[in-house]
């Protein structure tokens, strides 16, 4: 099934002009593991400075839920990733005496077993309820519980949705909230290019096998005869527009050929496949997103260089 939805996005991606393949393709094992590897990068400020906002904010952010005497709540985070970051804002829910419950939910069973062995372990006692599947499936399920509940979408994951694609995720994320709901959503914030490119473009490369790994899932999943050293990682960023997107470039004219789909795909030299997009946001853009929808911003917890925001966000 999954196959089958790869074969007819790259189809129809690469029938395109300009050519495109949806950036959710790049996380295969491979693919995991360099994105582990590339948040590790000392260009990549985007993990450090969340980690920077949960480390010593945790408890302004809990402040922020305004949990009333006697209220249990439940903290649940979308694409729970390895909870580094969230175990600090539960160790302090623990510290203000807040009866909460956890609820990871991830599309990836593996990751949400490897997240609840570790919570466990960090914290006993803590009360976890990992859910696998769909968010929306999951979040209307979770939506008749009476307990309010705060929503976690860490690590900038929104900023790989075009505004478009934004807007409907957060219109449908409302749909799915009670009265009171909150949500902490984390995204980069606009700044200049001398500090956003380098993250797309280490200087090790990372984010250059990240790219080209794409193609050689294309190669392996899909029968494609891409040759790896005819395409160049092609990253670029414009403060005005605010977006970070990511090509591969092709270097010379070539023909690819894609057994599983049975078709030849023409590369012109210098032409580009689009990967990726990462959006990075301020104030006015987040606004205009969440606009349509029963949502209002509260506050915003930004770390000491103001280069990463988590927005407080009301269901109202
Ligand atoms: C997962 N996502 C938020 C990352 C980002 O920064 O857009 C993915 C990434 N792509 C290249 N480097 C990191």
């Amino acid at each position: 099934m999954m196959i089958e939805q790869f074969k007819q996005d790259v189809l129809s991606g690469l029938s395109q002009t300009p050519k495109q393949i949806p950036s959710k393709y790049f996380y295969d094992k491979r693919g995991d593991e360099l994105f582990v590897e590339i948040m590790n990068m000392p260009e990549y400020y985007l993990t450090r400075s969340e980690m920077e906002i949960f480390q010593k904010q945790s408890r302004d952010i809990i402040s922020s839920f305004d949990v009333q005497k006697g209220e249990e709540i439940e903290v649940v985070e979308l694409g729970a990733g390895d909870g580094t970051k969230t175990i600090h804002l539960l160790y302090e829910l623990i510290r203000s005496r807040i009866t909460f419950k956890y609820i990871p939910i991830d599309i990836s069973s593996n990751a949400l077993d490897g997240l609840e062995h570790r919570m466990k372990e960090e914290i006993p006692g803590l009360a976890i309820d990992s859910l696998h599947g769909d968010y929306f499936q999951m979040l209307h399920d979770l939506k008749k519980s009476p307990n309010r509940k705060i929503i976690l979408f860490l690590g900038s994951s929104i900023g790989n949705m075009s505004d478009e694609e934004a807007t409907l995720f957060i219109a449908s994320l409302s749909k799915n909230l009670n009265k009171g709901d909150k949500i902490v959503l984390g995204v980069d914030l606009i700044k200049e290019k001398s500090v956003v490119l380098p993250a797309y473009d280490d200087a090790a490369g990372i984010t250059r096998d990240f790219n080209l790994n794409l193609l050689e899932r294309m190669n392996r999943e899909l029968g494609a005869d891409f040759d790896l050293d005819a395409f160049v990682h092609d990253p670029e960023y414009h403060e005005s527009e605010g977006i970070a997107k990511s090509f591969l470039k092709s270097t010379k004219k070539q023909v690819v050929a894609i057994k599983s789909i049975g078709k030849q795909f023409v590369f012109d030299e210098n032409e580009r496949i689009h990967t990726e997009i990462s959006r990075k946001y301020n104030d006015q853009i987040l606004g205009k997103i969440i606009d349509q929808s029963p949502l209002s911003v509260q506050q915003c917890f930004t770390d000491q260089k103001n280069w990463f925001g988590d927005y407080i966000i009301n269901r109202v």
